[in-house]
């Protein structure tokens, strides 16, 4: 065998070693607040590491096109049984690669090209797989988007109806990747029931809420509930769909051989550590301070005159709408400002922003990685004092390295476990 294949990763490719020690001291250097990311564990992360990437295993256990599978088979049960108990599905495919590849496994489960799709718009807190136009989901198939009222800035279930009886969709997707609100799962099942309609839920930012108990379900009233598995939920990068026993089937054909081949199964075995964590009581008392951290850091936002979009948030995020303090301040320039004071933001539209997607006149707040490191409502005030400064500065370098400053002591404090 050729030697450099036994040797450290740190001897046999210096480049790449130095770009993993700059990844990790970025991440334990900067409050991470991009609402969609989080820190997994030690044992989630050695899970990836594991001589299961090795294996070919397309198929499902006990069918699997490949032999030497008999652990892949366990492992793959092990995941699917675990996530079954987490939400209380009859069925769990564990196999997606991410949530788009997911959504996209269960658009062609339930629906012929050219059908309607009844979603929520993608400037309003949607996502690109519900429909964007260069997505496969906005190509293939005839997208009619809700919104969230101009008024509320949340979902109104009577113009969602409208819509429903008016364009007839063959499926309604209830989900978002950008609204602090909570969705009524129920009144999105009876309308799609009433106009002839599948359900899909996307789960993928409240997942982790969802398995605490701290958000509604959508299990028990949506045809096919999709996730990610690495938000709120904190597991690995990756995707999975949960659907009753009778629709199993037409599921797991479209995941494989539907959309993929063979499963990332070291990605599998870290779903199933990340499912057994988030079954332990301390999952739920993370979940709760996920969100009484996101309400502290609301209220704090608030205080200082920031205007939240819908007045404020039910979950693990936030949008805040700049002009209010800074009329002239793009997102854009806010998130840039923020990254060179060691706080991680994401510009985001806000509903009926007059500013481009490339631009926009929000950010979009989270906090799941900050309550992963430890960090509690207490601390939330210096946050929201520390991201008001950086924005009120003008890019003045100073400034934003007196905050870097602050930041930094945070992060010594509450390191992220390694
Ligand atoms: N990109 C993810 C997010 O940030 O919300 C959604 O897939």
């Amino acid at each position: 065998m050729q030697n450099y294949m036994i040797r450290p990763i740190a001897e046999v490719d210096p480049q790449i070693w130095q770009a993993i020690q700059n990844e990790e001291a970025r991440q334990q250097n900067t409050l991470e607040l991009i609402a969609s990311e989080n820190h997994v564990s030690v044992a989630v992360r050695q899970a990836m590491g594991t001589v299961f990437t090795n294996k070919y295993a397309e198929g499902y256990p006990g069918k699997r096109y490949y032999g030497g599978c008999t652990n892949m088979d366990s492992i793959e049960d092990i995941a699917r049984n675990r996530a079954k108990q987490l939400f209380s599905a009859d069925h769990a495919n564990v196999q997606p690669h991410s949530g788009a590849q997911a959504n996209a496994a269960v658009l062609l489960a339930a629906l012929r090209p050219g059908d309607t799709i009844l979603s929520m718009d993608l400037a309003h807190g949607g996502h690109l797989s519900h429909g964007l136009k260069a997505n496969m989901s906005g190509s293939l198939y005839n997208i009619v988007h809700y919104g969230v009222d101009r008024q509320t800035e949340r979902v109104n279930m009577d113009e969602v109806r409208r819509l429903a009886n008016e364009h007839k969709p063959k499926l309604v997707i209830a989900g978002f990747s950008a609204y602090a609100r909570t969705l009524d799962f129920a009144a999105f099942a009876d309308i799609a029931r009433n106009a002839g309609a599948k359900l899909m839920a996307d789960i993928a930012h409240v997942a982790g809420l969802v398995a605490a108990g701290l958000y509604p379900t959508s299990i028990p009233y949506a045809d096919f509930t999709t996730t990610t598995t690495h938000k709120t939920l904190r597991g690995p990068r990756g995707g999975m769909i949960m659907c009753n026993a009778e629709t199993a089937p037409l599921v797991d054909k479209w995941v494989f051989p539907g959309t993929q081949g063979g499963p990332l199964m070291h990605v599998i075995l870290a779903k199933a550590v990340a499912f057994g964590e988030a079954l332990r009581p301390e999952f739920k008392q993370y979940q709760q301070q996920i969100v009484a951290n996101a309400k502290t850091l609301a209220e704090s936002l608030q205080s200082r005159g920031y205007r939240l979009v819908s007045g404020g948030t039910d979950n693990h995020l936030m949008l805040v709408d700049l002009r209010a303090v800074h009329p002239d301040l793009t997102g854009k320039q806010a998130e840039a400002w923020l990254e060179e004071a060691g706080i991680i933001v994401n510009k985001n539209m806000i509903p009926f922003d007059e500013r481009k997607p490339t631009l926009t006149s929000g950010l979009r707040i989270g906090t799941p990685a900050i309550t992963t490191r430890g960090l509690a409502a207490q601390h939330m005030t210096t946050v929201a004092e520390l991201i008001h400064e950086a924005l009120s500065c003008n890019g003045d370098a100073g400034v934003l390295q007196r905050v870097r400053g602050r930041v930094l002591d945070i992060c010594s404090q509450f390191p992220i476990p390694h």
